[in-house]
This record gives structure tokens, C-alpha cells and sequence, in this order.
């Protein structure tokens, strides 16, 4: 056995629920869970907390992108899933060229806390603590994530401050879509509201779907109580986003030309990948978290055909 086993069979025995929390040792090179639920799977890597696949309905193909040239291991997140963002958003605030984009956690590893099954469906809770030296910059801040599947899939990101002093912080559940293609999807649920354009700087508001032809990296602002929902024609199927704790929504696909920069997205990958991220960005959306307390940013995804 190797040391992967052997880590995969000593939390199957502590936290295993067999046909329900089940721990494997991935093809991608790590230790995962797979939650199983009625017809429904999720894979969750411990690295990162990251959620690398999820099968809404037995039979249905993956609603998450995740690239076939990420790994797990490697210092660096796996490019899909659901990557946690956080205790910041894009570049630090205060020190940017210092410290990694999107935080501190997401190919970090996370440690179980509990899991479970039941009517509510099968569920786990993943635990993240920043070291002294992270948190002598990020404060003294602690995350815990529930990943519930039932017939939704459903991610609690629980921030809690153990210090004496507020903390801010952006945070994002940076979720990948997978699609039929790029050109037949539409985001819907967005009209109306003002974003920041990522690429020029710009603030506009959105008239009508947001549909894609170029690169689109554009936060939504204030979009609390929002329902945006992926159309997407190729695949047949509509995924609804159900957000609470969140005041910013991100949209992303880097087409052609940042995919091949970014160097783990297949050629022609952006084409079946769509970011709709649940998130709070800062500084406009950024969340103060007051000394002592939580806050939870929290998204069910909920795939239907259409
Ligand atoms: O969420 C959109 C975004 O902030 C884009 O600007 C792009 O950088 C993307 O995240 C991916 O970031 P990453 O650090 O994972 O390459």
C-alpha cells in the first residue's frame, strides 16, 4: 500500500460511511471522498476542499469542467471544480506581488472534521487553519466547509475571526461549469446589474443574458438575492445558482488566447468551461468579519434538463 492508501484506508475507518462517504485515492494523485446520494455522486479532493466532479442525476455527464492536465499534488490547485478563494479575492489587497491570487487554501491541504448521510443526503465538513505567519498578515481566521449533496449540491464556506479585531475579507466559491460550447450558453438572472469589466476597468451594466464571443472576466456587484442560471443549449441543461452570504457574482471564460497562457487548459478547453462564481469581492463587496464571529457563503447548484 502506499502512503496515499494507507491515508484513504485509516479515514475510510474513522469517517467512512460505506455506499455514502467513501475515500479513494484519485487517478489525479490524492486523497478524495466520494458522496454519494440517491442517483447523485460528488468527488471532493482533501486538497484544497476542492469539489472535482459532480454527477447531478445517474447517467447525466459531469456538470463541472475539470482539466485533464491538472493534478492534484503539485503545489499548485487543480485547474476545475470548485476552487475556494480565500481569505482574498484575485490579488491580495494590501501586498499583492507577495502572496498567491485567489488566497491562501485552495491547494492547501484541509483535514476532515466530520461527514455523514441521512435524508438530508451525504455530507462532509472540511476544516483550514492558517499558519502564525499567515495569519500575522490575513489575522487570526478560520475556514470550515460543508459540501452537502442531496439532490442539489450545496457548499457552506464558514469563516470564523478567533482574534480581537475585525478582519476583512473576499472570498470566492469559484466554481467550473462544464458546457456544451461556449457559443450556445447564456447566463440568465444577471439583467440589470452593474459589473466591473476585469479587462478595461470599466463598470456597465448587463442588458439581457450574458452570452460569449471573447474573453469575459466581469464581477457582478450587489447581486445578493440574484438567480443566475447557465442555459446551455449544447448539453440541454440548465444549472441554477442558489446564493446566501454572497454580494458578488464573477463570470470568466478566458477563450482562446489567456487559455493557452495559462498553459492547463486543453486547446479548445475554454470552450466547454463557463466560471459562475458565488463570491464576495473586495473592496466594493469585501465582508468584515467582527472579532469573535462567522460568516458563511453558501451556493446550491441544482441542474435540470431543458
Ligand atoms: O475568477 C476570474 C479570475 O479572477 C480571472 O481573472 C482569472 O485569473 C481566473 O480567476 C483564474 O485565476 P487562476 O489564479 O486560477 O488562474
Amino acid at each position: 500500500m502506499t502512503e496515499l492508501d494507507e491515508e484513504a484506508a485509516a479515514l475510510q475507518r474513522r469517517f467512512g460511511r460505506p455506499g455514502a462517504v467513501d475515500f479513494a485515492v484519485s487517478p489525479l494523485g490524492g486523497v478524495v471522498i466520494h458522496l454519494t446520494a440517491g442517483g447523485a455522486t460528488a468527488t471532493v479532493a482533501l486538497q484544497g476542499a476542492q469539489v472535482l466532479s459532480w454527477i447531478p442525476q445517474a447517467g447525466a455527464p459531469d456538470a463541472l469542467w475539470c482539466s485533464p492536465l491538472s493534478k492534484l499534488g503539485t503545489g499548485k490547485p487543480v485547474r476545475g471544480g470548485i476552487p475556494i478563494c480565500w481569505p482574498w479575492f484575485g490579488l491580495h489587497p494590501f501586498v499583492p506581488a507577495s502572496q498567491p491570487a485567489h488566497g491562501l487554501v485552495r491547494a492547501a491541504p484541509w483535514s476532515v472534521e466530520s461527514t455523514g448521510t441521512g435524508e438530508t443526503g451525504s455530507w462532509a465538513v472540511f476544516n483550514m487553519s492558517l499558519t502564525p505567519q499567515q495569519q500575522a498578515f490575513a489575522g487570526m481566521l478560520t475556514a470550515a466547509l460543508r459540501v452537502t449533496l442531496a439532490e442539489k449540491l450545496t457548499l457552506e464556506l464558514v469563516s470564523h475571526n478567533a482574534g480581537s479585531a475585525p478582519v476583512a475579507i473576499s472570498e470566492a466559491l469559484h466554481t467550473y461549469f462544464a458546457i456544451g460550447d461556449i457559443g450556445r450558453v447564456r447566463v440568465e438572472g444577471l439583467e440589470g446589474r452593474t459589473y466591473l469589466d476585469q479587462l478595461t476597468k470599466m463598470e456597465a451594466e448587463q442588458r439581457g443574458p450574458i452570452t460569449f464571443d471573447r474573453e469575459t472576466d466581469r464581477i457582478y456587484w450587489d447581486t445578493g438575492g440574484a438567480l443566475p442560471a447557465i442555459k446551455d443549449d449544447g448539453l440541454a441543461r440548465s444549472i441554477a445558482l442558489s446564493a446566501s452570504g454572497s454580494k458578488s457574482t464573477v463570470v470568466w471564460n478566458p477563450w482562446s488566447e489567456k487559455a493557452a497562457r495559462l498553459g492547463d487548459i486543453p486547446e479548445e478547453g475554454y470552450r466547454q468551461m463557463l466560471c459562475v462564481e458565488t463570491a464576495n469581492v473586495g473592496p466594493r463587496n469585501a465582508v468584515t468579519v467582527s472579532a469573535g464571529k462567522s460568516h458563511t457563503l453558501s451556493c446550491s447548484l441544482t441542474a435540470t434538463k431543458i
